[in-house]
């Protein structure tokens, strides 16, 4: 009977439940990394201005953790402007007004959704038509704590556990020495 020695399954339990969370902030190592699937501009193409914001689609959607994008022009200055935004599957990061047409070069980094740091470039040229540069969006992006944040907000979860589990454990032993326990 499951119940038969409370205390074990619960101690069996906190177990799979720590090892679970060692593993997700480890990373584990046979589920697949996110696929950038498309980015706007395209790699290696031509727009005939420099555009408003970069935008990268993924086929999962990344942590809100440790993500940057740098917009470098062609003197490899970052002309990125304000925080990485994230919305499900699409990440942007908005471009300063006033960017100078040629040819640009986006470095961008996210944290993947299995927790692993996923990195890529590619590049594109940009005419010297109206800029439609604008001033970022109200909505910013998280805090970029970099791919350790990852690890300390799973360690965090993970405590929070173990103490829920070990306050049930408590409580369940005083059930089983009180005299009415009928358990
Ligand atoms: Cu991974």
């Amino acid at each position: 009977m499951m119940f038969a020695n409370p205390l074990r399954w619960l101690r069996r339990c906190l177990l799979v439940i720590a090892l679970t969370a060692c593993s997700l902030a480890l990373g584990a190592p046979a589920q697949a990394h996110d696929v950038l699937e498309s980015s706007d501009p395209a790699n290696g193409s031509s727009v005939p201005a420099v555009p408003g914001q970069i935008g990268l689609t993924f086929d999962h959607t990344p942590m809100g953790i440790g993500s940057a994008i740098q917009v470098q022009d062609g003197t490899g200055t970052d002309q990125a402007d304000g925080a990485v935004t994230i919305v499900d599957n699409h990440v942007s990061q908005a471009v300063k007004a006033g960017a100078p047409a040629g040819k640009y070069t986006v470095i961008w980094r996210v944290a993947s959704s299995d927790g692993h740091p996923i990195e890529g470039t590619f590049t594109f040229t940009a005419g010297a038509g109206n800029s439609s540069a604008a001033p970022p969006a109200a909505v910013t992006g998280p805090g970029s704590g970099g791919p350790q944040a990852g690890v300390v907000i799973a360690g965090g979860a993970a405590a929070v556990l173990v103490i829920a589990f070990a306050v049930v454990a408590v409580l369940v032993r005083r059930r089983l020495r009180s005299p009415e326990s009928d358990a």
